[in-house]
């Protein structure tokens, strides 16, 4: 079976296959040699020397677009070298940064001699997923209360996303995931391997870096019934632009009149507004309304647990009944994946959100992160002005949360890297809380130069 398509009969275990197919495909197409594979005499016992390898048809593949740019970015000497690529939040002189909280967390965890390292249950630590549902759905939710939310961690918001989809390839009706046109560059692939059929709904519009809500409105409007449509919860990446409460409110009539499923990426709650509660808006919204839907939960950002790799999945039910079933079976989907998710970083979190003070210091910590990248916004739009660089730059303040999407295309996204050491995704994001007071005017003369030289 070669190149097999995704045809509306067929089934997810289909889906899976030929996505499969087309990755390893993809793979080989990647490589400079994807012929030749007379692997059938290659021996595993070194008798050849070594010189043969049973791997040697393994093509090289292309680095990850988003990660690979920190993979360019370490090799570079340059010592004006600038990493705008990957979304983790620098201090103002540049550095990585742990919060004082989660020190103090970690802290408190190592001193307490009756933590053990036993393996947690496969949904996680019970607080942990407790307190993380409150998060993102309010402390009162009803939903949490009436005990209809069933929440596991998982690794990170990727796991989270890839444990719903296979969740929903195996158990929902619809495999039809609509996504929007542009998003984070994984979304496709986690979806589209765990075999759900990937299409995308218009989002945004180029000519007025904003948003396409007749677009997409249309698109969710001609989606097949009971399709799953993916949002961002806020501070859309990689464009940071995101549905005002109204036009929120106007897509969840909708959704809920056409039995969409709402999906919901959440990997920077508190990192548009500065706020907790502001930037669950659009999740709470849904979840009011008495429907169903689901949340994947990322603490990488909000708590700078990058590394630790701390999220959560929630699945919001009609009632409780369902989410006792529906957890059964998100336990089936993980313990073959990776049988039980670590505990360290979901201590960290559940030990802050436990704790009242330590809550409040949380929130005074992430609230200086997302000042200082709005801060950031300004300096940068104020450099480009004073530079008089042609064109309108507005949109880099209007832009909500960790990236600007500047619209610089590939040529001189390619110009800037190789002429200023600048580094950032071709799509012309650029990470803002990779930037500081110092770095900006060099960043300003880099876009000058490629605005003005290259069109
Ligand atoms: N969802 C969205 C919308 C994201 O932007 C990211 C991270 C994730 C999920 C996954 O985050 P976890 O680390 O798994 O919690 N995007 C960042 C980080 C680098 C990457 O691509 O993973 C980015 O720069 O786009």
């Amino acid at each position: 079976m070669h190149g097999g398509n995704a045809s509306g009969s067929s089934s997810p275990a289909d889906r899976r296959l030929s996505a499969l197919v087309r990755h390893l495909e993809g793979s080989s197409r990647d490589g400079i040699d994807a012929g030749n594979h007379s692997i059938a005499a290659a021996p595993t016992s070194g008798s050849y020397g070594g010189r043969n390898s049973v791997f040697d048809h393994v093509v090289m593949g292309p680095e990850d677009p988003i990660l690979g740019v920190t993979v360019a970015y370490n090799k570079d000497p340059s010592p004006v070298k600038m990493n705008l690529g990957v979304g983790a939040y620098r201090t103002e002189e540049g550095k990585p940064l742990v919060l004082n909280v989660v020190r103090r967390a970690e802290q408190m965890l190592v001193n307490d001699s009756s933590r053990v390292k036993e393996y947690l249950p496969i949904v996680g630590l019970a607080d942990f997923n407790k307190l993380s549902a409150k998060l993102i759905l309010g402390a009162d939710s009803p939903a949490v209360q009436e005990n209809r939310v069933t929440t596991v961690q998982c690794l990170s918001g990727t796991g989270s996303l890839r444990v719903g989809a296979e969740f929903l390839a195996r158990h929902y009706h619809q495999h039809t995931i609509l996504i929007p046109q542009p998003t984070w560059g994984n979304h496709p692939k986690v979806f589209g391997l765990a075999g759900l059929s990937v299409k995308t709904y218009r989002y945004y519009d180029p000519s007025t870096r904003g948003l396409d809500f007749e677009g997409l409105m249309e698109d969710l409007g001609s989606a097949p019934s009971g399709a799953i449509v993916l949002f961002h919860a806020c501070a859309h990446n990689p464009t940071g632009v995101d549905p005002t409460a109204q036009q929120w409110e106007q897509i969840r009539q909708l959704a809920r009149s056409k039995a969409l499923l709402p999906f919901f990426d959440s990997a920077y709650q508190g990192f548009a507004s500065g706020n907790l509660d502001t930037d669950a808006q659009s999740v709470r919204m849904f979840v009011k309304d008495g429907g169903e839907c689901i949340v994947a939960q990322s603490f990488a950002k909000n708590m700078g647990l990058y590394g630790e790799r701390v999220g959560a999945l929630s699945i919001v039910c009609r009632n409780a009944d369902v989410a006792g079933r529906v957890e059964s079976q998100l336990k089936l989907v993980i313990r073959p994946m990776y049988s039980n998710p670590p505990i360290h970083g979901a201590s960290i979190v559940a030990t802050v959100l436990k704790d009242r003070n330590m809550f409040q210091e949380w929130t005074v910590e992430l609230k200086a992160m997302a000042d200082r990248i709005i801060n950031m916004r300004t300096q940068l739009f104020d450099a480009l002005r004073s530079r008089g660089t042609p064109g309108d730059w507005s949109h880099i303040i209007k832009q909500i949360g960790m990236f600007t999407f500047t619209g610089l295309n590939s040529k001189q996204v390619a110009f800037m890297t190789k002429e200023y050491h600048i580094y950032m995704t071709s799509d012309g994001r650029i990470s803002m809380a990779g930037l500081s007071s110092r770095t900006v005017p060099h960043l300003a003369d880099a876009i000058h130069a490629a605005v003005t030289r290259l069109a």
